[in-house]
């Protein structure tokens, strides 16, 4: 064997120090013809970087195809031949955690730098997760710094196989309990160039979920699509990248299992899909660093992809009631105003907001002292009404104040906290104060620096949380004030497909410097770095759960904070479209996810702007928000009518705060979703795969809104089973099937899953007030009457009740015409709370005898045509366990 491979050998080792060339294929003559019968559907692009012609594309080594007629859009000219020489395995061998092979190319591709050797590490971490990476051994490079678990030796029952070809490589990962392959990538070569790194996979089908933050439906469009992923302050808009990052799918498999792929890696990125179906990340930097979460169900996916990138935090109940905000309130006057105008209205609201108006000259920690002279006053009003306070921040500093007037720049440029330019100096941008530096959030002094501006404007203006804005970051010129210099950064050989053609577009330069890395590698994560920084300054200052609303995110950001879906326009076209985006964030571990109620970007219409409150209502994190010069939109400048519709789609959201509460709680403590595509909760029903114009609050409550301007009636999909409207408690029964439901402008339609109990509390004008107010239970019986449901319970905000158990937990019971409940934890938060009443829908006869804990009642009610049965008048301590029977 070493006398027949020596001359390529040789040749190999002397021109590119290549170690793997035993089994290399000689090229010492001509390299072998290019093997392009390739299907369509499975052309694998070769000219990312350009447009190539005929001669360049086989230069390359690759097929061309041109355009015709049976060429789709997006489907490359120039695609990989099957042959297209790729990296192989050298050797393999065992480790503690999995095993690890050298991976080693001995031809170049046509990016610069290719790393001709690497390292493959496989880490069977638990039995349904599975890490692996790809590196290069001989030099660190730059990997995405969030934690994530280190698990020592291997899972024993894993339920993945791996399996590795060497020539070329590629990874297979199958399902063991079916063989079903879930990671296969074996379609295209692997590309690890210093400045792009290529792997392309099959998926299983197209029912493919996640990969944000864009403008898209739940469903994803595989038909040659790309994404891309770069932070960036734009409008949502489709095929653009946007404010945030979240590289992990989740595909669903042809029997309704699931499983999820996770790429840690925070680099400008591409990713392609293509109707094979397959999928190709291609990123600009890093190391690729993957993640596979096995489920089976959707619903096991989503946790297990939580359990990497951290449980979500626990948001304070207030945080939970209705926001209200708008660029303009440009007084504190202006701004009690409208709270005074919600009273009015007899409408709930729990906090009032304000926008870049309440600066001093837009300046971060400064407030205007004659438009806002009485702002503390302002604050601790509302205060004493029960209700909170939050105002935005943006990360820009200002730079150009007399020195010695402004604290924030003078102490953190003494501090060393700014993100430098090519010459070590802070580099300059432009923002809503002029000119501006960037805090380097990735510095621990940048951390200590941010505490102490918070906690000094704390003192002066006791707010409850934060709004943090242009974190992109955002800056309104191209790189810096002189631009950028011209680099292997600034100028990389790809550029993903980002909105403005260049990186540095709309904000600063790649090549700035931070304190771990460039910002070429940590563009992507300054959103979520802001949010760290917060949540620990607000932790600190308050000593209460904090509550920060962030408009860029990467993997990982709902452990710190939430997220607003940014400047959506007010049309009926995007009320849709924040649907799938509320889905989506839920999956990517940001339950506290809203979008701006009845539109920001220009006028909405008082149609629009009612449905727009219904679907709200339901959004995780509630807020109506618009911008400065669009018209009023708040609940109480529209008809009577009109407020009315609005007002009691607050009241159904108060009333259901106590079921909400306690489904963050299931996200906090084990990784649930909040608000929940349809297909995770009825995933073996296919009808449910595409469903993004209706969702579920938990697995209980399904909510069908109206997205269409004019419409009365709405057509809603109900899986198999029981359903019954909350409100009526009128029966619903579906064999899967799609149904029409009136929907007059008063009415959003939800529907309880029979099965299930709901916690529910009477609506007050506050949080403070609602939960004071009497417990009512839904009970919706499934035909076999049966139904569970629980309470999670606790002060609403302090710090870690969960993790020092130091809440109320109960269980309810319903089987057999007995409704019991069960404490499972307790404490003295529950002290106060009782159940006043409770509703049971589905009850076929009118019951006669009526037992509350073993006493006979005559208060209570039965409906014929409903078949609603109630028991009211009750006052029973949700902290002693109870029981309702009825015969
Ligand atoms: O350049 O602070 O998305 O919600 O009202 C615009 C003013 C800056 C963008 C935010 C929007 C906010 C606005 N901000």
């Amino acid at each position: 064997m070493m006398g027949r491979r020596k001359l390529p050998l040789a040749i190999c080792v002397l021109f590119m120090a290549c170690t793997a060339c035993f089994t290399a294929p000689s090229y010492v003559e001509d390299p072998p013809p290019t093997q392009c019968t390739v299907t369509p559907s499975s052309r694998f692009d070769c000219a990312p970087d350009k447009g190539v012609s005929k001669e360049e594309c086989e230069a390359r080594g690759c097929c061309y195809s041109p355009a015709s007629e049976h060429l789709a859009i997006g489907q490359p000219w120039c695609y990989f031949a099957s042959n297209y020489p790729s990296y192989k395995v050298i050797n393999k061998s065992e480790t503690e955690n999995g095993f690890t092979a050298m991976l080693s190319r001995c031809v170049k591709t046509f990016m610069p730098d290719d790393i001709m050797v690497l390292q493959l590490d496989i880490l069977l971490e638990t039995d349904s997760r599975l890490h692996f990476t790809i590196k290069d051994p001989a030099k660190k490079r730059y990997e995405v710094p969030i934690h994530t678990p280190k698990c020592k030796g291997k899972a024993s029952a894993v339920q993945y196989d791996v399996q590795i070809t060497d020539d070329p490589f590629s990874l297979v990962v199958r399902r063991k309990s079916n063989g079903q392959i879930l990671v296969n990538t074996a379609l295209a070569p692997l590309f690890f160039a210093d400045q792009f790194l290529q792997i392309s996979t099959s998926l299983p089908s197209q029912y493919l979920y996640g990969l944000g933050e864009h403008l898209t439906s739940l469903n994803l469009e595989t038909t040659w699509s790309r994404l891309t992923f770069w932070n960036r302050d734009i409008s949502p808009k489709k095929d653009t990248n946007l404010y945030g990052s979240h590289p992990f799918y989740l595909a669903l498999e042809k029997d309704g299992s699931a499983h999820g792929v996770f790429l840690l890696n925070s680099n400008a990125m591409d990713v392609l899909l293509q109707p094979a179906p397959a999928l190709t990340w291609r990123t600009t930097g890093g190391i690729l660093d993957f993640y596979v979460f096995l489920g089976p169900e959707p619903k096991a996916v989503i946790q297990q992809y939580q359990e990497v990138i951290g449980l979500p935090f626990m948001p304070p109940y207030w945080g939970l009631g209705f926001h209200i905000c708008r660029w303009g309130y440009s007084t504190s006057d202006m701004t009690r105003e409208v709270v005074k105008n919600m009273s009015k209205a007899n409408m709930p609201l729990d906090v009032q907001w304000n926008d870049i108006d309440y600066m001093d000259a837009y300046r971060d920690f400064t407030y205007d002292q004659t438009r806002f002279k009485d702002y503390s006053e302002m604050v601790k009003e509302f205060h004493e009404q029960g209700r909170k306070y939050i105002m935005i921040v943006d990360p820009a500093i200002s730079s150009s104040s007399p020195p010695g007037s402004y604290a924030p720049y003078d102490d953190g440029l003494k501090r060393g906290v700014f993100i430098t330019n090519g010459t070590g100096q802070p580099l300059v941008g432009k923002v809503w104060p002029g000119l501006t530096v960037f805090p380097d959030f990735t510095n621990p002094e940048t951390f200590r620096w941010w505490y102490d501006m918070a906690k000094d404007f704390h003192d002066k203006v006791p707010y409850d949380g934060m709004w943090i804005d242009m974190n992109e970051p955002s800056n309104f010129v191209a790189g810096s004030l002189d631009g950028c210099p011209d680099n292997t950064l600034e100028n990389p050989p790809y550029v993903p497909a980002v909105i403005g053609g260049t990186l540095r577009h709309a904000t600063i330069c790649t090549s700035s410097q931070q304190n771990i890395s460039s910002h070429y590698n940590l563009h992507n994560l300054y959103g979520l770095s802001e949010a760290i920084a917060s949540h620990y300054a607000l932790v600190k200052i308050r000593g209460k759960r904090p509550f920060i609303i962030s408009r860029s995110t990467f993997a990982s950001h709902g452990h710190y904070a939430g997220h607003w879906t940014g400047d959506v326009f007010s049309t009926w076209e995007q009320l849709y479209y924040t649907i799938p985006a509320i889905l989506l964030f839920n999956m990517y571990g940001v339950p506290l996810v809203g979008a701006d109620i009845c539109g920001f970007v220009g006028n909405t219409t008082e149609e629009l702007c009612v449905r727009w409150s219904q679907l709200g209502a339901f959004y995780p994190f509630m807020r109506n928000h618009n911008d400065h010069d669009s018209q009023p939109q708040e609940p109480y400048v529209f008809s009577e009518k009109s407020q009315t519709a609005i007002r009691n789609a607050l009241y159904i959201r108060y009333s259901l705060l106590p079921y909400l509460y306690t489904l963050f709680h299931k996200a906090h403590s084990s990784g649930d979703t909040v608000a929940r595509a349809l297909f995770m909760e009825f995933p073996t029903d296919p009808n449910t795969w595409t469903i993004d114009r209706q969702f579920l609050w938990g697995e209980a409550l399904l909510i069908t809104p109206v997205l269409e301007q004019g419409k009365t009636e709405v057509n809603g999909y109900f899986p198999s089973g029981t359903w019954y409207s909350l409100v009526t408690g009128v029966q619903l029964q579906s064999k899967g099937q799609w149904v029409t439901l009136p929907a007059p402008m008063d009415t959003i339609n939800v529907h309880v899953r029979g099965g299930c109990i709901l916690p529910l509390q009477l609506p007050g004008m506050t949080t403070q007030e609602s939960r004071k107010n009497g417990l009512v239970l839904v009970v919706a019986l499934t035909t076999e009457g049966f139904a569970r449901g629980d309470l999670f319970w606790d002060d609403g905000d302090s710090l870690e009740t969960f993790e020092r158990r130091d809440f109320t937990q109960v269980l309810f019971i319903a089987a057999n015409n007995v409704l019991l409940s069960e404490v499972i934890q307790l404490n003295s938060q529950a002290d106060g709370l009782k159940l006043q009443s409770v509703q049971i829908y589905g009850i076929a006869s009118p019951p006669k005898k009526v037992l509350v804990n073993q006493v006979a009642t005559e208060d209570f009610t039965y409906r014929k045509d409903t078949k609603v049965f109630s028991v009211e008048k009750l006052s029973l301590p949700i902290k002693s366990q109870f029981t309702i029977t009825w015969s």
